[in-house]
């Protein structure tokens, strides 16, 4: 008992570590759907040039939404928040897009949000982790 116990829990800890926001990477593979991110959280190294890889697999529009350090969107999405997005991409619904940006050269965590109405509301949200390179 004791050791299916111990494997149970190194299997968990494979999982984990598998799916975590541990490594940085220089791609973004990402699927939009109504309404999540999946994955919602993405660590990338600083300054460098990321490749988002996005697609839209809902019905509706979609965007990925960087905001800038500091700020996040808050409840809703509105013209007010557009001063504070740091890179954005809009995928169609069944489209894709491939599109690279520059990551920010500031550690630190980046707010992910979809900006079209009501997504955010809906729990559209996640998270850009800013490492620093080595
Ligand atoms: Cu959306």
């Amino acid at each position: 008992m004791k050791k299916i116990l111990f494997i149970l829990s190194l299997c968990i800890a494979l999982v984990l570590s598998a799916c975590g926001s541990g490594k940085p990477t220089t791609t973004i593979s990402v699927n939009l759907t109504d309404f999540q991110f999946q994955p919602a959280n993405f660590t990338v190294p600083a300054g460098e040039e990321i490749t988002v890889n996005a697609a839209n697999t809902g019905a509706v529009v979609h965007n990925f939404v960087i905001m800038k350090a500091e700020t996040t969107a808050g409840e809703l999405f509105d013209d007010e928040d557009l001063p504070n997005v740091y890179w954005e991409v809009e995928v169609n619904p069944g489209g894709e897009a491939h599109v690279t940006f520059t990551a920010p050269s500031d550690p630190g965590e980046y707010q992910l949000v979809c900006r079209t109405q009501g997504h955010l509301a809906a729990g559209m949200t996640g998270t850009i982790t800013v490492v620093a390179g080595e």
